[in-house]
């Protein structure tokens, strides 16, 4: 008999990126990050790029949710839920602000030293991703940034020098966020930091033609691909200086459905998930897929290996997959339908399934899906490292954010995860995305909540920055405590 609990040591917690929660972007010595420098926007109005700090444009990242200065508060909230483990990013800048310096930058090396110690205090085990979207600005003006052989270098220094410092107190690391992301047009900002593409505006619902061209893809593989050689490098590094550490890959696993049983709707489906498999493949396997040059020939992008790239790839495949997932989406070739929105999705809209307010389909049901499709492929341990509903919370008169809505979608998505362990799947953690309001990563702006703890602040940085729970709060908490068994008992 199956029982209605996870796994014994089962993590869950919740994951945070660096830049979309801690401000103090100039503090103590911090560099800026590509992704600093993007503007706050909402849904209709795009985020914006500036390569320099204008006066007259506001930067969320500036300030974020402050956690620079209160992550004591915050990671007390998280242990009070019962957290097991904590996904939060290293700023890069933070630690080399220019990305390359000669010595790291003590007080940085410190503010995170804390916040292990800060997590261990409480029996949380930290979780790090090395780069979650933000390349130090330095070196995409100096090199535009992956594109450049050298910032391979200088991540791999990077990321030696945090397996190093903390070593014993981070067992558990991701070496970039969303890997895939680099193969998008606004990969150029979060994935790449390429600033010779020209992109300074963030319409993740609108693709324009022009930032698609064959010059600007190629730009991106080669970035990807001198990313795939870095993440398989600190693998390796990884290793060699702590054997017991876990280093994964983490990579946006949306699910993809063809939008009929049209034969040219499931070739479509089907390439689709190659944007998963494209970067599992390689990361996971130690290769490059069979389908890789019939796939880059449709975007007219030409891969150049140089000699001894496949050995370093190789050399450093991951111990487990991570995948950040939120939604579904469809493909459909065969007539016009509406469209369907989601940080990776654009396909055609799914008529069988519910979106949130930013237009994001819930359909828990494909997490089962992909947690298989991903675990039959690889075989090997899966954490969900993203999962969440970003949503419009109101402050009821008592003061409080009733909001069943997140309750619902938790269940609905945590049920999908133990239906995928009892098919078999070596699920071992989840990390649900902001447990805590932070900024909004492709729209920039507060009002895309997706916490369990409301912060007050508003899309222009107004607001007392105060925390309080939510009725998710208490939901959550218990999830944790029965370890899955509250699911099953109405
Ligand atoms: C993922 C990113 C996160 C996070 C999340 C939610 O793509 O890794 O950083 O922000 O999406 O997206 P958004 O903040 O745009 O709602």
């Amino acid at each position: 008999m199956t029982s209605n609990c996870f796994p014994e040591k089962f993590l869950w917690g919740g994951a945070t990126a660096a830049y979309q929660c801690e401000g103090a972007w100039d503090e103590d010595g911090k560099g800026f990050a590509v992704t600093d420098l993007l503007t706050a926007g909402t849904r209709r109005n795009p985020r914006l790029f500036t390569p320099t700090v204008r006066d007259d444009l506001y930067y969320p990242a500036k300030l974020g949710i402050d956690h620079y200065h209160r992550y004591k508060e915050d990671i007390a909230l998280f242990a009070e839920m019962g957290f097991k483990v904590y996904r939060m990013s290293i700023s890069w800048a933070r630690i080399f602000p220019n990305g390359d310096d000669k010595e790291p930058n003590k007080k940085g090396l410190d503010f995170y030293r804390s916040v292990f110690e800060e997590c261990r205090k409480h029996n949380i085990e930290p979780l790090v991703s090395i780069m979650h979207h933000d390349t130090p600005l330095a070196l995409a003006l100096k090199q535009d940034g992956w594109l450049s052989r050298k910032t391979i270098d200088a991540y791999v220094r990077y990321a030696k020098t945090l397996f190093t410092e903390y070593k014993g107190l981070v067992h558990y690391w991701i070496t970039f966020n969303e890997i895939n992301m680099t193969m998008n047009y606004f990969g150029d900002i979060y994935g790449a930091g390429i600033l010779s593409n020209g992109t300074t505006k963030i319409d993740i619902n609108n693709v324009s033609p022009d930032s698609l061209t064959e010059e600007k893809q190629n730009k991106r593989f080669k970035a990807l691909h001198h990313q795939f050689l870095a993440s398989a490098m600190a693998v390796k590094a990884g290793h060699e200086i702590d054997v017991s550490n876990k280093i994964g890959c983490m990579i946006a696993s949306d699910a993809h459905y063809p939008y009929s049983c049209n034969p040219i709707n499931i070739l479509a489906a089907q390439n689709s998930m190659r944007k998963l498999w494209f970067c599992g493949d390689v990361q996971v396997r130690g290769e490059y897929s069979y389908f890789t040059n019939a796939y880059l020939k449709e975007r007219g992008v030409t891969l150049e290996l140089e000699d001894g790239d496949s050995e370093i790839l190789k050399s450093g495949t991951v111990d487990f997959y991570s995948l950040s997932y939120y939604t579904s989406g469809t493909d459909c070739l065969d007539q016009q339908v509406d469209t369907d929105s989601g940080n990776f999705n654009l396909g055609a809209a799914n008529p069988y399934l519910k979106k949130s307010e930013w237009g994001w389909a819930f359909d828990p049901d494909g997490l089962r899906w992909v947690l298989n499709e991903i675990y039959g492929r690889y075989g090997i341990p899966i954490f969900i490292a993203e999962n969440g509903l970003g949503a419009v919370d109101v402050v009821s008169e008592d003061g409080t954010v009733h909001d069943d809505y997140r309750i619902q979608y938790l269940k609905a998505h945590a049920k999908a995860m133990k239906q995928a362990i009892d098919d078999g799947v070596n699920l071992f953690g989840y990390t649900w995305w902001g447990p805590i309001d932070l900024v909004s990563a492709s729209t920039g702006e507060m009002a895309k909540r997706y916490g369990f703890i409301y912060v007050d602040l508003d899309n222009e940085g107004h607001g007392s920055l105060k925390r309080s729970k939510k009725d998710s709060f208490y939901y959550y908490k218990k999830l944790i405590e029965t370890n899955g068994a509250c699911l099953f008992e109405e």
